[in-house]
């Protein structure tokens, strides 16, 4: 619906532009999963579309964190998305506790979701399997959280690795039930679409195929930091968990040249590592096939550290680069906030007045 108190100081081209938000939580070192899944493809979307991306520092929170090694990960989580290429001119960066207007859709978003759509959450289930009583209720409503982070810009688009898509499905139903409930069935909210790359939408651990990487695992071993120096990652690929089975022929793949059902659950560690090198390679699944058909997990690995290193090694570098300029990191978020506020607190402000709120 067209609002007329959502004006914004976007500019007149931007507003035409369809919108994009996503976010990175700065909840430790950033892997390769988070590169190939999500930041690699913030960045050709910074001249197509209307883009905001935050250092999401509030759902970091969700589990505990060190105050100074938090403090360290959000300008560590900028320095990364400068790194990938992002452009504080052409996208909007910032780190989302800066704008208040986040926390302010997520408590009337908290009072819109219903509990049983909650309990079906299964990264809330998969954090908290052995302790839930002990979880915080803040990494319960994470998803409201992340639903109020895209509506509060009403992005269209969100682009995101494949494990986010329930979180998607979850801020299409809130946006829903608020324009039923709150707004007599006029869009007030759009329904906003994922953004997932088909080639590695999930990466996963180097010590367990059936586990995502994960910048909260455990071992050090089962994750390629972007910060890992080229010693290290071919030590982590060495060690990388394999099977016994030469790798797999073209036989696994369908008419449209992509693995059939069924395949990478059998030989998960295999299937990882080949799609790690197709992402870092920018090969077809047909290509990488072909390339390692029958071969051993030795070759494969000898020319995946080759990959990862020529993707990794650069980025580390240039990450380390933004960090030493603490002071031009701290002006771009701050900066990227002023613009990011100048959008959502009017759709915010719209949104509170619409249930009766004097905001
Ligand atoms: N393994 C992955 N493969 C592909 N994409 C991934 N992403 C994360 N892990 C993978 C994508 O990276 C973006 C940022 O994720 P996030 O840091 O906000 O949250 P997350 O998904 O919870 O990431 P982690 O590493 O697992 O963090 P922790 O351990 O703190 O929970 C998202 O677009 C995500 O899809």
């Amino acid at each position: 619906m067209a609002d007329s108190s959502a004006s914004t100081s976007a500019s007149a081209a931007d507003r035409a532009k369809p919108r994009v938000l996503s976010g990175v939580q700065p909840s430790g070192r950033l892997h390769l999963g988070n590169y190939f899944g999500a930041l690699r493809h913030f960045v050709p979307l910074q001249d197509s579309h209307d883009t905001f991306y935050c250092v999401v520092d509030l759902h970091a929170i969700t589990v505990h964190q060190n105050a100074e090694e938090l403090r360290e990960a959000i300008y560590e989580t900028a320095a990364a998305f400068l790194a990938s290429g992002l452009r504080p001119d052409a996208a909007v960066l910032f780190n989302q506790s800066r704008v208040a207007a986040h926390s302010q859709l997520a408590w009337m978003f908290n009072c819109v979701a219903r509990l049983g759509w909650l309990e079906r959450m299964t990264q809330f289930k998969d954090k908290t399997a052995s302790h839930r009583e002990r979880a915080s209720a803040g990494l319960y409503v994470y998803p409201t959280l992340m639903a109020a982070d895209i509506l509060c810009y009403r992005a269209g688009f969100v682009p995101v690795g494949e494990d986010q898509r329930q979180h998607l499905e979850l801020t299409r139903d809130i946006a829903e039930k608020f324009n039923h409930d709150w707004c007599g069935g006029e869009e007030y909210f759009p329904l906003p679409e994922p953004l997932i790359s088909q080639d590695a939408a999930r990466i996963m651990s180097l010590r367990d195929g059936t586990k995502k990487m994960s910048k909260s695992d455990a071992s050090d071993a089962a994750c390629i930091y972007l910060s890992d120096d080229a010693d290290t990652i071919a030590s982590k690929l060495r060690k990388a968990k394999s099977d016994s089975e030469p790798l797999p022929g073209s036989e696994t793949l369908d008419s449209q040249g992509r693995p059939r059902a069924g395949v990478r659950d059998a030989r998960p560690e295999a299937w990882n590592l080949l799609g790690i090198w197709q992402a870092a390679s920018g090969a077809t699944w047909a290509e990488t096939i072909e390339r390692f058909a029958g071969k051993g997990f030795a070759q494969l690995k000898e020319s995946l550290t080759e990959a990862v290193v020529a993707e990794v090694v650069p980025l580390g570098r240039e990450i380390n680069r933004h960090m030493a300029d603490r002071g031009e990191l701290e002006r771009i978020l701050a900066d990227g906030a002023g613009r990011a506020e100048a959008v959502a607190t009017p759709i915010v402000r719209g949104a509170a007045e619409r249930m009766g709120l004097l905001l």
